[in-house]
């Protein structure tokens, strides 16, 4: 008999179980009728854990080569099913290899297998990859079989790098290092990627722990010679030390200008101007079609269009935003309103000033943002150039219709960009968790160099702080928490 998993209370247990009934490999040989197997839900999750996963780890849809991947304890077996024991044979060897239905023993693929034994695999555990043709069919062909094989289900979205995780095979750094590499577009992102995924922040956030980890030694001998004045305060004055050095380097890491967020995030320029400047025009231009609405008629765009660039290997986010002036409706205010919150996240502003309306002047909201403000004097077909030029503003002189000037700005933006970024590609930190984690480092240590010789227990404490920042940031410790948004980033197959 065969049933699906249900909850009960049981008074016995004095907790929650989980029963199942019937659904063990093989139990029919077991001659019952009715086989209650109680879990605990710890026990059922750890149950799904122990679960051999597969997935199609390329992209669907047609192609030339598709790999599918099965992982954990069912894999070599479910390799063995469906090619025959010759392909498990060497591991780490692609095969050619028919692959069969076992039930039917109807041909699904003729293509290449390859076996890696846990632990030396991406996951820690038995890995079997298929290399089939990239047809739908054949690829539902073979995962309908794998569903089919017992303790075998489709794994979670980020499942088999959250087993390598778990298995040591890599920390939450590489692992974001990963994510990121799979969505990069740009050189650079790649480049920072690859730096992640290759250890960087790892190897660095390691080597401060084990110095935090020295001064905490230091202080808690300071603790247990609080009698021996002298010893005490010498090995605080080491710890101090210590402490010093660090708080230098994570401050100059702090202190990067959040180069690599930019680099990974991309480089915001805000587009602003009064209405009908050209704005829309001009990101259209830059599109190189017609992304946006260009109308002749005063606040036309009421919402923010954001354009992805790769100027030079940089990402580059171009917004459109709302003309700003004394707003006429609701709409138009809020998104003037949008406008001005959004140029305040930018990295560079692009001030569009119509040739012929000779206003020049940025408005006050612009003027208080500490951020770079480059004046471009668009519709210059319509006014002779030399005549704005000699009005000697500081600016960039094009027309969004001819295209003439646009050419000098791209570059212009990016120079900004470069110049934002210059040795990003280099920057430990890439995202606001690594961030967040350095600064609360940062302030454990400060607090530790602030307690006084007489009270070394409680900066113990601020070291074990600063520690377990750097642990969570690794993931050694206690990040259950992050490990869902983290691992969510990634598509079903990695
Ligand atoms: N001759 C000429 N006309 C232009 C140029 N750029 C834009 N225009 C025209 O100016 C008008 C307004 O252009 P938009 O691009 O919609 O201006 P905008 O700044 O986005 O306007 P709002 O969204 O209303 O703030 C349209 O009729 C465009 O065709 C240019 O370089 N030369
Ligand atoms: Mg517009």
């Amino acid at each position: 008999m065969i049933a699906a998993p249900f909850f009960v209370s049981s008074a016995a247990c004095d907790r929650h179980t989980v029963c199942i009934a019937g659904t063990m490999p093989r139990l029919d040989e077991l001659h019952l009728n009715l086989v209650l197997v109680c879990f605990s839900v710890g026990d059922f999750l750890r149950m799904a854990a122990d679960d051999t996963i597969f997935a199609l780890s390329t992209a669907p849809g047609r192609a030339g080569i598709a790999v599918i991947r099965v992982s954990g304890l069912g894999a070599q077996s479910a390799l063995t099913e469906i090619c025959g024991s010759m392909a498990a044979d060497p591991p780490r060897t692609a095969r050619r290899a028919f692959l069969r239905d076992p039930l039917s023993g109807e041909r699904l693929d003729d293509g290449i297998v390859l076996l890696f034994i846990g632990p030396k695999s991406f996951t820690g555990e038995d890995v079997v990859e298929f290399h089939v043709h990239g047809g739908r069919a054949v690829v539902a062909g073979v995962l309908g079989v794998l569903g089919r094989l017992p303790s075998m289900r489709l794994a979670e979205p980020g499942e088999f790098t959250r087993r390598a995780f778990e298995n040591g095979k890599l920390d939450l750094t590489e692992a974001e290092g990963l994510a990121d590499l799979i969505d990069a577009e740009t050189e650079s992102q790649r480049a920072l990627a690859l730096r992640h995924m290759g250890g960087a922040l790892r190897r660095a956030a390691e080597g401060w722990r084990s110095d935090i980890i020295a001064a905490q030694a230091l202080a808690e001998a300071a603790i247990d010679f609080s009698d021996e004045a002298d010893v005490g305060a010498q090995a605080l004055a080491q710890a101090r030390q210590v402490v010093h050095r660090l708080v230098h380097t994570l401050r100059s890491e702090l202190g990067d200008q959040n180069r690599g967020e930019i680099l990974r995030d991309g480089f915001r320029v805000v587009v602003a101007g009064r209405p009908n400047a050209g704005k829309s025009s001009l990101i259209n231009r830059l599109a190189g079609r017609d992304a946006v609405i260009v109308s002749d008629e005063a606040g036309t765009t009421r919402d923010i269009v954001e354009l992805h660039l790769n100027l030079e290997g940089r990402r580059v986010i171009i917004a459109d935003t709302a003309g700003i002036r004394e707003a006429e409706g609701k709409v138009e205010l809020e998104g003037i309103r949008r406008g001005l919150a959004y140029a305040r996240t930018a990295h560079l502003v692009l001030w569009v000033v119509d040739a012929m309306a000779f206003d020049f002047k940025l408005p006050s909201d612009l003027l208080e943002i500490q951020i770079p403000v480059l004046m471009v004097i668009n519709k210059c077909d319509l006014a002779p150039t030399d005549v704005v030029r000699r009005l000697g503003f500081e600016a960039r002189y094009i027309s969004a219709t001819t295209g003439d000037g646009v050419d000098v700005l791209v570059e212009d933006i990016s120079k900004f960009a470069a110049e934002r970024t210059e040795g990003g590609t280099g920057a430990l930190i890439a995202l606001a968790r690594h961030r967040e984690a350095l600064h609360k480092a940062e302030r454990g240590l400060l607090d530790f160099l602030c307690i006084d010789d007489h009270d070394a227990e409680i900066g113990a404490e601020h070291l074990r702080s600063a520690s377990a920042a750097l642990g969570k940031l690794t993931g050694r410790i206690d990040v259950e928490e992050v490990l869902g948004a983290i691992f969510g980033r990634f598509c079903i197959g990695k």
